[in-house]
């Protein structure tokens, strides 16, 4: 089994960087001329951020720059994700870097990492805090400041706009449940939700952070409802598969009167809609992790301590600060 497991692996190092761990070459970016192995499992490729996020991860940690890594994608299956941390620690990589699809179920996976003392990375998203001390870093975003920067700029939009005490109808569209950019973005609408009495949540369903699911679950809202003020998505692809549902089913999608549709990601796709005025605002959540991935990696190769968590910096865009020229220079 070991040989076989042995075999497998040097056939994947030799898919991924065309050598074995054995002729691993001089590298500038690596001191002691050994390359780090790292196993990385991605949750998926449901959305442009997702991608995003992959081939940032790609194109950072290379041979260049002193890595082996080995890329699984688990195509939104937690067991799946599993299995390849699992082949991971097998493997005897240098590091574990994951994404995990939900903050639940981690426990005894990261038990075995521990046991084998390979160091585990978590990235984009978190896991549940009883599980803390069986990683040694986060690297993500901070989805509760998110949600609340977005309900804070709708609350001043609307005052501005004289609808400060007006019945205000809200369509909530989820991401992946139990996933916490879901989790902390969904908590700061409905905490705002109780703090504006005139602010109704009219609908809460799920749109797995897919453009098709939003589509499906608007599409079934409108057939409810068409008296909306507001659709609240946690992403650009949802945020796309309502904008379609609405203006096939005649609504129009806009800050002048129309409905207010809401983002998280701002993507260079999910930005062209901000432009058009189809999404009013648009919190950027920034997938490009890679580079913050390598300098901890390399801290700790070096002894050196790091920081258990690390949030990016994030901004916003609404329909009067975006621009083209900010959108030509976006990365992803
Ligand atoms: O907002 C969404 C993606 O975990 C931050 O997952 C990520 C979220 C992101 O599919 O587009």
């Amino acid at each position: 089994m070991r040989k076989l497991l042995a075999m497998i692996f040097c056939f994947t190092i030799v898919l991924y960087s065309g050598c074995t761990k054995e002729e691993q070459p001089v590298s500038p970016g690596n001191t002691d001329d050994k390359l780090i192995v790292v196993g990385f499992s991605q949750v998926g490729a449901e959305s442009e951020w997702r991608v995003a996020n992959t081939e940032n991860i790609k194109d950072t940690l290379t041979e260049e720059n002193g890595y082996v890594l080995i890329f699984d994608d688990a195509r939104q299956e937690q067991e799946n994700q599993i299995r390849a941390i699992r082949m991971f620690i097998q493997q005897d990589v240098d590091y574990i870097v994951f994404s995990p699809k939900v903050e639940t179920g981690w426990n005894s996976i990261l038990l075995e990492a521990k046991e084998a003392d390979i160091p585990v990375l978590v990235i984009d998203r978190y896991i549940e805090q009883q599980d803390e001390e069986l990683y040694t870093a986060y690297i993500g975003s901070d989805f509760y400041k998110e949600g609340e920067t977005a309900v804070s700029w709708l609350a001043d939009f609307l005052e501005k706009r004289g609808r400060k005490e007006e019945p205000i109808r809200i369509v909530h569209i989820q991401g992946t449940i139990g996933s916490t950019p879901q989790i902390g973005r969904t908590a700061a609408l409905e905490e705002a939700i109780r703090k504006h009495p005139n602010w109704e949540l009219v609908a809460q369903e799920c749109g797995d952070f897919t453009k098709a699911k939003a589509y499906e679950v608007m599409g079934s809202i409108l057939k409810q409802t068409k008296d909306i003020d507001v659709v609240y998505c946690e992403n650009d692809g949802e945020a796309l598969g309502a904008i379609a549902a609405m203006e096939e089913a005649g609504l129009k999608c806009d800050p002048y009167g129309g409905v207010i549709v809401i983002s998280f990601d701002a993507t260079r796709l999910g930005l062209e809609y901000c432009l058009s005025g189809k999404i009013t605002l648009n919190v950027e959540c920034n997938p490009l992790q890679g580079p913050y991935v390598d300098e901890i990696i390399k801290k700790l190769e070096q002894g050196e301590s790091i920081e258990p968590k690390n949030y990016i910096d994030e901004t916003y865009f609404d329909y009067s600060s975006i621009s083209r020229e900010i959108i030509d220079n976006r990365k992803y």
